[in-house]
Parts: structure tokens; C-alpha cells; sequence
């Protein structure tokens, strides 16, 4: 099979990829932006639950599947005005399963804030969708499985119904058939500059995913088509952290991570955004540390995006204690020869030493291949005019850079954001039409979060749901004054 053919039949299967992918788009956050009461507390005042429809629940439902379902509202409250209730979910099985989803029908508004035993998924506003654990995953014929629950918040009084109907992954939406698709342009460096293939001067702008494994949600159509909407953002980075916790190459679930990241890609062909796969080495430390599964993994890559002309690969996030020449260098090389095998002029971005801050040592060391980039990363709290230094004498040497990372807050990724660092980092960006991405793109309680922590949708933001550093960045790339 030729190669170029592959991600195109890969889309035929894309609806088994979705169910796939289902299971590990998870909505759980713990906390919720209102305090919940512990669920034994006294409930500021109870409400009752509206009796209609009677085949749906609160109660119970048997549906084709070969379980049975009893929802019970265990504990009601009122707070800020919002009606708040736990749920408890038992399935009873009559058969052995082996899998489970269950459909739940959501009033308009309603936010989830804790949940337990399962997996939560908004399918639409109204529509969530279970599914289990891997400790939960089977049920034995004739038991019962107890404990599954949530804590939702609701502008009504109207509760949470068990849908009569069986989930399954391909409820997913698949691609709409008619999909509208914009072609870019392959990238091209040429004299320093990312150009397009006539030779013009792009600019990339996007923003980064946080790491893959822990916030996949943020990878779905609302959120991409939004980002490139309303934020004006041309690429989105995935980052796949290879070393930390669900890491690429420590515990982390490889095909999980694969599904994820090939869903982005469709989603960039499909909508004409730059994709880039960033192999997020951050505790390790040293790119050499995961050489051969970075071989393998981009081998992998590249073989089967080798003919979309919108996917990046940035091969290594950020090396520390790594010399460009003695380490990086011999590093990038191995790679990109891997690569190449397969994908002969996709952009290539290589990170520098210091947390890509060592942007000068690439001069006159660079790598001897066409489309290859170098990275510097800037948290403006951190990092000012001696970092914005070292990118001017390395532009004025010629050296492509790309910001394939960066914050207005400080390198740790919270603390205060620094507007004025932040503007002279835009002017310089500017000026010099450098390609810039923005970590990262999530709600977690940290200042780098480009969504507000309380905001648990994952796409279609108003401008009141993103966090300052998310508004910041918006206005940036909307070129707003
Ligand atoms: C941070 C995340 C934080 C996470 C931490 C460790 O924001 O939630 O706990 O990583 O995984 C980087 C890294 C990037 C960091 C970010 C902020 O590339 O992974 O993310 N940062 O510290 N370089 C400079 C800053």
C-alpha cells in the first residue's frame, strides 16, 4: 500500500477511532466553581424533581442492553441559585457485559462538578455519556454494579434522565460528509523565514494543548473551529509529554495518545489548521533519554501523515542540560533521518537547551536539512530583554526560530501574568512575523490555563470563559489594539 494513501483509508475508520477515542475523553474535573456541600450535608433547601416522563428516570429503565438501570437522586440542595443534586447509578446485569455506556438527557445549563466510578462526556449541551472505568469495565451475569455518581449543578429544578436508548461509540458524530475542507499550503523555510510554497512569509499562531493524556477533551471540532474563529489561530500543538505521569514512554497508554492525536490531524485537515505533534520531553531532561521510542514513535508519525502538508513535528519540547552541538544536535539528526524516510519536507522544529532559551548556539551549528526550525520558548513573568536579546542576535544571524511555547505569566506556569513583558514580546513577534503558540489550552487552576478553571466547556468559549491569559492571547491574534 503506498504510503501517501494511508491517512486517507485510515479515515474510513474513523468512526471506530472515535469510539475509541471516546474512551478517554473524559469531563471529570474535581471541584466545581460553586462549593459543593459534602453529599451527607444538609441540603440548603430540597427540591423535587419534576415526575415526567415516567419511562425515564429519576427511577428505572431496561433498554436492549443487557442491563438494566435504576438513577436515584441521593441528596438536593440549593446554592447561588442553582439547583445542585448528587446522582447514584446502579446497573444491574442479566447477562454478562463486558462494556457499558449509559445516555443521559441534561437540562440546558446543567454543569457538571464531581464525578465518580465513570467517565463523563458531554456529547452535546443536552446529551452526556458515561462510560466505565477500566476497574469497572465488566459486570458478571446476575450482579449489580453500585456506586457510579455525580454531583451536577442546574439553572432548573428539572433533574437528569436516564435517556431510553443505548450509547454506543458510533453516536459519536462522525465527519459530516460534505465537510468543507481547506487545503494549506506546504511550509518551506527559506532564508530564515517560514514561507508558504510561493515563497511568502507565514506566520504561524495557535495554541498548545496541555499534555495529551490528562486533557484530551480539548481535541473536538467546537473547540478547534472556535479556536479558529474567534481566536483568529491558524495551529494547534499537541503536547505529549513523554516522561511524566500517562507520559508517552513511561506509563501513558500509546494507542490512546495516538487516537488523540489522529483525530487532530483529521480535524486540521478538515478545518485548515496546522497540527503540531510535539514530543513534550520535560523531566527527561534529555532528548537522548527516549532516542529509540522517539525513532519509533516519529517513524510511525510520519509514515502515516507523510502526505498532510499541515502536520508539524517539533521532536523535542524542551532539553536541558544538553549541549545543542554534543547532544541535541546528534539527537535531531537520528530523528529527522527518520523522518525523512517517509515524509521528504515537513517542517521539522528542534528544541534548544535551557527550556529552548539557548537559541544562540544554533548559530553556525545548524542541522544540514532545508525545513528545519529551532525553537525558543518565553514566559514573559521569567524571561525579558536578555532572552528577546538572544533571538535578535539569532534572527540577525539567520537562525530560523520558532515560539513553539509560551506564557505571559512565569515559567512555572502561574503566578502573576506580566502585561508589559508581555507587549514587548508581541512587538518583537510582530515585527519580525515569528510563529507563536500559547500554552496551553485547558482549565486548570493555573494562570497559563487559557480557559477560566470554573469553565468546563470544551469549546465554543465566550470571551467571559477564558482566563486573562487566555484573553490576552485572543486579543493578540485577533490583532486587537
Ligand atoms: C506545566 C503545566 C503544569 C504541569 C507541569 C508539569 O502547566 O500544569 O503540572 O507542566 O507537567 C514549560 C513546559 C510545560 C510546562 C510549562 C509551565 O514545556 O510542560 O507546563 N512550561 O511550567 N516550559 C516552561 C514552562
Amino acid at each position: 500500500m503506498p504510503v501517501v494513501s494511508s491517512f486517507r483509508r485510515l479515515h474510513t475508520l474513523r468512526t471506530i477511532w472515535f469510539g475509541i477515542l471516546l474512551s478517554v475523553l473524559c469531563l471529570c474535573h474535581t471541584g466545581c466553581s460553586a462549593e459543593i456541600p459534602a453529599s451527607s450535608g444538609t441540603p440548603a433547601s430540597s427540591f423535587t424533581p419534576s415526575a415526567e416522563p415516567a419511562a425515564e428516570v429519576p427511577g428505572s429503565v431496561r433498554t436492549e442492553s443487557p442491563f438494566s438501570k435504576d438513577l436515584e437522586i441521593t441528596n438536593s440542595w440549593q446554592e447561588n441559585g442553582q439547583f445542585v443534586s448528587q446522582y447514584i447509578l446502579t446497573l444491574h446485569a442479566e447477562e454478562t457485559v463486558s462494556d457499558w455506556s449509559v445516555l443521559l438527557s441534561v437540562p440546558k445549563g446543567t454543569v457538571l462538578c464531581d464525578c465518580w466510578n465513570t467517565q463523563i462526556q458531554v456529547q452535546k449541551e443536552t446529551e452526556w455519556l458515561l462510560l466505565p472505568n477500566d476497574y469497572n469495565r465488566n459486570i458478571s451475569s446476575g450482579s449489580s454494579l453500585s456506586g457510579i455518581g455525580w454531583i451536577a449543578s442546574c439553572p432548573s429544578n428539572e433533574p437528569i434522565r436516564l435517556l431510553n436508548r443505548d450509547a454506543s461509540p458510533s453516536v459519536l458524530p462522525s465527519p459530516p460528509a460534505s465537510a468543507e475542507k481547506r487545503s494549506l499550503k506546504p511550509l518551506q523555510v527559506r532564508n530564515g523565514r517560514l514561507c508558504d510554497s510561493d515563497g511568502t512569509t507565514v506566520q504561524l499562531q495557535g495554541v498548545s494543548t496541555h499534555g495529551l493524556a490528562w486533557f484530551p477533551q480539548y481535541v473536538n471540532r467546537d473547540a478547534f473551529l472556535t479556536l479558529r474563529d474567534d481566536w483568529n489561530v491558524n495551529t494547534v500543538r499537541l503536547a505529549m509529554y513523554t516522561a511524566e505521569d500517562g507520559g508517552y514512554c513511561t506509563n501513558g497508554n500509546q494507542a490512546k495518545l495516538k487516537e488523540v492525536i489522529d483525530h487532530a490531524v483529521w480535524l486540521g485537515e478538515e478545518l485548515g489548521l496546522y497540527i503540531i505533534i510535539d514530543w513534550h520531553i520535560l523531566s527527561d531532561r534529555h532528548p537522548d533519554e527516549h532516542e529509540a521510542e522517539a525513532i519509533a514513535f516519529f517513524s510511525e508519525t510520519a509514515q502515516r501523515y507523510s502526505d498532510c502538508d499541515h502536520v508539524i513535528y517539533e521532536i523535542c519540547n524542551e532539553p536541558q542540560d544538553s549541549p545543542f552541538v554534543s547532544v541535541i544536535r546528534p539527537y535531531a539528526e537520528n530523528v529527522i533521518q527518520a523522518i525523512r524516510t517517509f515524509d521528504s519536507d515537513a517542517l521539522i522544529l528542534v528544541g534548544t537547551n535551557t527550556w529552548c532559551q539557548d537559541i544562540t548556539e544554533v548559530i553556525g551549528n545548524e542541522i544540514d536539512d532545508p525545513n528545519v526550525m529551532y525553537t525558543l520558548h518565553f514566559y514573559a513573568a521569567s524571561h525579558q530583554e536578555a532572552l528577546r536579546n538572544s533571538l535578535r542576535t539569532a534572527l540577525n544571524a539567520g537562525v530560523p526560530v520558532f515560539i513553539s511555547e509560551c506564557s505571559i505569566c512565569d515559567a512555572s506556569g502561574t503566578g502573576p501574568v506580566n502585561l508589559a513583558e508581555a507587549e514587548q514580546w508581541k512587538s518583537l513577534i510582530q515585527d519580525n512575523q515569528l510563529s507563536w503558540i500559547a500554552w496551553s489550552l485547558c482549565s486548570k487552576n493555573e494562570t497559563s490555563a487559557l480557559i477560566q478553571s470554573s469553565c468546563y466547556s470544551t469549546g465554543n468559549w465566550k470571551v467571559r470563559d477564558l482566563s486573562e491569559t487566555g484573553r490576552w492571547f485572543r486579543s493578540a491574534f485577533r490583532r486587537e489594539p
